[in-house]
């Protein structure tokens, strides 16, 4: 979406360095281009990247932890003790702990998995939960995707007699208490060669060790159809072993016996072969709602369950949440949009807040809120005396170390670069609006001013052939880190004829070129915009494959009249 009169810069990406090795090892200079820039730095990385396989994962003993985590299961499984399972409400903490729970059931551990309450306990490993696993009469806890700065709930966890392994791929805070195993492998000491794992990936590396230890080794691809989830869905870059997680389990994710998975694929309308985005924006988002809106207890048992009628039961259940969620969220942008519109001039950084907003969709129509208009935004849901909700950024601007200023008058406040979490008492709110108002015009003049379109390829309409889009299509599965390559369509371009019209304010179009080439043109939502596809034009896109025809089409990102250069 975009604005009148807002500035918009179209720049080629830059080229790395690694490019011109590849392309001395054979590669066409646009793929070394593609691939240099997705960190492969040498042939032997672009044969990987070009192939995941499960050889390219890594040993998970060589995470630091491991062993004594696997000693510590091992001597609780001998002794018939009860394991809690703390995991996250979202995609990634679901089938992380999803993932662990089916594996020690299948080597014959009693396991009781304990999901936090995003209202009630707020995210993240609690001392509430060492309380609730000694009432399950657990000896050992196991956290999965959270843990790794929870000090008070691991001095909890000690202090009760019970063993701790705390599994987690934040950013580690203040160290844990000398006596919990801590497997991170972004913790000081750990050499595991790859950083990046969501916490389903570490649930799959442990799950994994302690299932070759039991000598009941598992099938690897029926662990990566679960672990695929949560590596998508929480967007951690789909390199390295992430891109052989999310590719072999997107591949496998159809062969899936899971009677809860099948019927999930079945009423999220997916088709073979499936993609990152059926994960991010069909599966994800209904394996999130519960948790979004009460308990993902829901989700859990969906992924556990063992019985198709109660797996079909739960999916339906699911599908609702979801559709109460779009609810919610429509009811929340379209409030919080038209506040913002109301402003005379519109601030650097958009904030508001509500009595009647509901605090599990804030971070997803504050994310929608700030591609619309630019801008960081920060919605609240106000309960009683605070106010608690998320903020969403855009590029090139580092949300949470702005706001890092203010945190002694926060209550609550985390988050990274792109997104943050935060409490603040409701008297506050307004006050702290004009300050954060007045240091982000400051700060954010040149980054707000003007919309930056990074394109990877340079090409005219007779390049995009199938075959061109077959190659590209190697770099798949896509998401961070690896985006689908932006191209930018040279022209001048011409409308062969007037724009189709579709749904609710979509178009197509067929364009010609100055080289006679024809490419058909896709505008999700691009009815209003369907003017600047007048006289001569160029466009971005993200090159696709059209399903009726058969052939390559243009969805259009962004568009602008050859007179303007
Ligand atoms: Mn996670």
């Amino acid at each position: 979406m975009k604005t009148a009169g807002e500035a918009v810069e179209w720049s080629p990406a830059s080229v790395s360095e690694a490019a011109e090795l590849l392309r001395g090892a054979g590669y066409a200079g646009w793929l070394a281009e593609l691939l240099a820039r997705r960190g492969v730095s040498d042939p032997q990385a672009a044969e990987a990247f070009l192939h995941p396989d499960l050889s390219q994962l890594h040993d998970p003993h060589l995470l630091a932890g491991c062993d004594q985590a696997v000693t510590l299961l091992m001597r609780a499984r001998e002794r018939g003790e009860t394991v809690a399972l703390v995991g996250d409400y979202d995609v990634d903490g679901v089938s992380a702990t999803a993932l662990l729970t089916a594996v020690l059931r299948a080597c014959s551990v009693d396991v009781r998995p304990i999901l936090p309450h995003r209202m009630r306990d707020g995210y993240g490993f609690q001392p509430v939960h060492v309380e609730r696993a000694r009432a399950l009469g657990c000896r050992v806890v196991v956290t999965v995707d959270c843990g790794t700065s929870a000090v008070r709930a691991a001095s909890a966890a000690l202090a009760a007699g019970l063993d701790l392994v705390v599994t987690d791929h934040h950013l580690p805070g203040e160290a844990l208490p000398a006596g919990v195993v801590h497997i991170n492998p972004r913790q000081a000491g750990c050499t595991y060669p790859f950083g990046e794992l969501s916490g389903a990936g570490l649930a799959l590396k442990l799950a994994t060790a302690f299932a070759a230890a039991c000598q009941r080794p598992i099938d690897p691809r029926r662990l990566l159809r679960i672990a695929c989830l949560g590596t998508i869905a929480d967007l951690v870059p789909l390199r390295g072993e992430n891109r052989v997680i999310a590719a072999i389990g997107l591949r496998e994710l159809g062969r899936t016996r899971s009677p809860g998975l099948r019927e999930l694929i079945r009423i999220a309308g997916l088709k073979s072969p499936y993609s990152t985005a059926d994960v991010g924006f069909r599966l994800g988002p209904r394996l999130n709602a519960p948790g979004r809106l009460d308990s993902a207890d829901a989700a859990l048992e969906l992924l556990l369950s063992r019985n198709a009628r109660r797996a079909a039961q739960l999916a339906a259940e699911l599908d609702r949440w979801n559709r109460e969620r779009q609810d919610w969220e429509r009811r929340v942008v379209a409030d919080a949009r038209e506040m913002f519109l109301e402003r005379e001039r519109r601030p650097a950084i958009l904030m508001a807040w509500s009595e009647h907003w509901h605090r599990g969709v804030l971070g997803i129509a504050a994310g929608r809120l700030a591609r619309e208009f630019h801008r960081p935004t920060i919605l609240l849901a106000v309960e009683d005396e605070s106010a608690t909700g998320s903020g969403r950024s855009i590029p090139g601007i580092h949300l949470f170390r702005f706001l890092s200023r203010w945190k002694e008058e926060l209550v609550r406040f985390g988050g990274h670069a792109q997104a943050i979490g935060m409490t603040v008492d409701h008297e506050q709110l307004a006050q702290l609006r004009q300050r954060w108002e007045e240091a982000a015009a400051e700060s954010w003049a040149a980054e707000i001013a003007v919309r930056r379109f990074e394109y990877e390829l340079e090409l005219r309409p007779r390049d995009l052939t199938p075959e061109l889009y077959a190659e590209i299509q190697r770099l798949e599965p896509h998401g961070e880190g690896n985006k689908q390559p932006l191209i930018r369509l040279c022209g001048p371009l011409r409308l062969v004829r007037s724009p189709r019209f579709f749904g609710a304010g979509h178009l197509t179009a067929e364009a010609v070129g100055s080289d006679g080439g024809r490419i058909g043109l896709l505008g999700w939502g691009w009815q209003e915009r369907a003017a600047s596809l007048q006289g001569e034009f160029e466009v971005l896109g993200y090159l696709e494959n059209d399903r009726y025809r058969g052939r390559p089409v243009l969805r259009l990102v962004d568009c602008r009249s050859q007179r303007e250069g």
